[in-house]
């Protein structure tokens, strides 16, 4: 089976790609810091950060990246973008703290996939609405256990029904769809 590399410092993401993407190719973390370039769009951050993490491997194998972030809707969308930035600066449970005071908590995880083969860049994207609540759960990774869809928070399901819901899955089912086609 072919590999491809999923660029990420975070191997929370691997553990939900792998879902994916297991019936197609071997999924290896490529621990890469890529460049974040200053952009409101998750699109152009994780396309060319596809592109420049393809460039920087020793081989020739496709990669993906994924941007992700928390959009609070009372907040315009902050932190957006920064979410890894205020989730390091703060912690989860400061920003809790914070939204805490705002009396409409509604919140949405936004996720972009951007694969590449170094020929062909394409960008997939998913979306999941939700509120933030005071933290539950175990499971996940950062803002999980602040966000609450339908009575759960994301930490308090396993990869499987996360998957099911969330922002990564959606774009990463896209993608999925995309490579099978392709492969006809
Ligand atoms: P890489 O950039 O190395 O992939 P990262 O965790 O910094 O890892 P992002 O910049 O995409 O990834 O993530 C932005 C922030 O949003 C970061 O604090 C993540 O922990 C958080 N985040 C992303 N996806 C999430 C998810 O599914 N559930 C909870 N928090 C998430």
């Amino acid at each position: 089976m072919h590999t491809l590399r999923f660029v990420t410092t975070n191997p929370g993401k691997v553990r939900e790609a792998e879902q994916y993407l297991e019936d197609i190719y071997t999924v290896e973390q490529f621990d890469y810091d890529y460049t974040e370039v200053q952009s409101d769009s998750l699109d152009t951050i994780a396309a060319r950060g596809a592109r420049e993490a393809y460039d920087a491997q020793d081989a020739d194998v496709p990669v993906i990246v994924d941007d992700a972030g928390l959009f609070v809707r009372a907040l315009d969308g902050f932190p957006g973008p920064y979410s890894a930035y205020v989730e390091d600066t703060l912690g989860v449970e400061r920003v809790w703290n914070l939204a805490e005071s705002l009396e409409n908590r509604r919140s949405a995880f936004r996720c972009v996939v951007a694969f590449t083969d170094g020929d062909t860049t394409e960008t997939f994207s998913g979306a999941v609405q939700g509120r933030l609540v005071a933290p539950r759960g175990d499971g996940g990774f950062g803002y999980d256990p602040i966000f609450e869809h339908d009575g759960q928070t994301f930490a308090e399901m396993d990869t499987a029904e996360k998957n099911a819901l969330s922002h990564r899955g959606r774009a990463l089912a896209k993608l999925a769809d995309w490579l099978v086609e392709r492969e006809r």
